[in-house]
């Protein structure tokens, strides 16, 4: 465990230091940071995050979920960066879109997952449910929007099982009932997920060819946060529906976000990979700090694209 006055994007954290430091935000910015439980997960761990709120009124809200998948590293990290550079940016369009919008951002919706990446197997991506003589729900084969049509396994040894009905698992529960809860009160009108690897910014669907009544909003917006991520670090985000440009896969958090709960602007970020010849998912430390900012970068033109609609 890390104190929080030494957290920083130069390595990864593990969930209590992450969580430490997110309570040390609320401690610094009183009135702006609250810290938020969706409740606890199947092993009992907290899901916790953050509300920034600067107070400023008739602000839409928007909600971040990383860490579904528990390898994906740079995800957890990523949101842990966002939440610095809202708070702390002294960069005037940054403070300004901090102070525009209300932000939920969970940085670990899969604290159990997360953990046992660090004390059990590195490469582990589902969460840590009992079945029989195999472990683990696909988190982004759960949920119920076309639960377990395409692109998911039924099989609980398998590493996309999208459980035993939709909805079963308690951490896909706790971000439905919070948003079910919330989205209308807090006028949450964007959702973005956080994922590696594959450079993708993406938009629903995903169980379906079928274009989401906005597509060609979100593929405008996709193009332009993908061409700004050029310009800053020279790396290519492809951008497209998740049915077009990675797998047809059911059960996705965004599918349901946007499908059912009709938030109107949602994506999903697959950020940067290793190289090719190094092991899938393991980052270097070394890249947090670049990925983050390209990212961060992406969220801004999304968020400003999306205003002008
Ligand atoms: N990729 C995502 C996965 O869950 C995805 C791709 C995103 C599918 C959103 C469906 C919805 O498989 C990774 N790398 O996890
Ligand atoms: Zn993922």
């Amino acid at each position: 465990n890390t104190p929080a006055a030494e957290f920083d994007w130069k390595r990864f954290f593990q969930l209590e230091s992450i969580y430490g430091w997110l309570e040390k935000q609320a401690q610094d910015h009183p009135g702006v940071v609250t810290v938020l439980d969706l409740g606890s997960s199947t092993q009992g761990l907290p899901i916790k995050g953050v509300r920034i709120a600067f107070g400023l009124e008739n602000v839409t809200s928007v909600f971040v979920e990383s860490g579904i998948h528990a390898r994906e590293w740079i995800a957890p990290a990523t949101a842990t960066y966002f939440i610095d550079q809202l708070l702390h940016a002294t960069d005037p369009a940054v403070k300004s879109l901090a102070r525009s919008h209300n932000w939920f951002i969970f940085p670990a919706v899969n604290p159990d997952g997360y953990q046992y990446t660090f004390n059990g197997d590195r490469m582990w991506r589902k969460n840590r449910n009992l079945f029989g003589i195999c472990r683990g729900v696909d988190l982004n084969r759960n949920f119920p929007l076309s639960w377990n049509s395409t692109g998911a396994s039924g099989n609980p040894c398998h590493y996309d099982f999208s459980g035993p009905s939709a909805a079963s698992e308690v951490e896909t529960q706790r971000i439905i009932q919070f948003l079910e809860a919330r989205a209308e009160s807090d006028r949450v009108r964007t959702y973005l997920a956080l994922h590696s690897y594959s450079q993708l910014i993406m938009f629903p669907y995903g169980h379906s060819a079928e274009r989401v009544e906005n597509y060609s909003d979100l593929k405008e917006i996709g193009q332009k946060a993908s061409d700004r991520i050029k310009e800053i670090s020279g790396r290519v985000y492809k951008s497209g529906s998740i049915y077009e440009t990675i797998y047809p896969s059911s059960g996705g958090s965004k599918d349901w976000a946007h499908g059912q709960l009709k938030i109107p602007i949602t994506f999903t970020f697959e950020l940067r990979g290793p190289p090719e010849s190094e092991e899938l998912f393991i980052l270097s430390a070394k890249e947090i700090e670049p990925t983050a900012r390209e990212a961060f970068a992406a969220v801004q033109t999304i968020l400003d694209e999306a205003a002008k609609r």
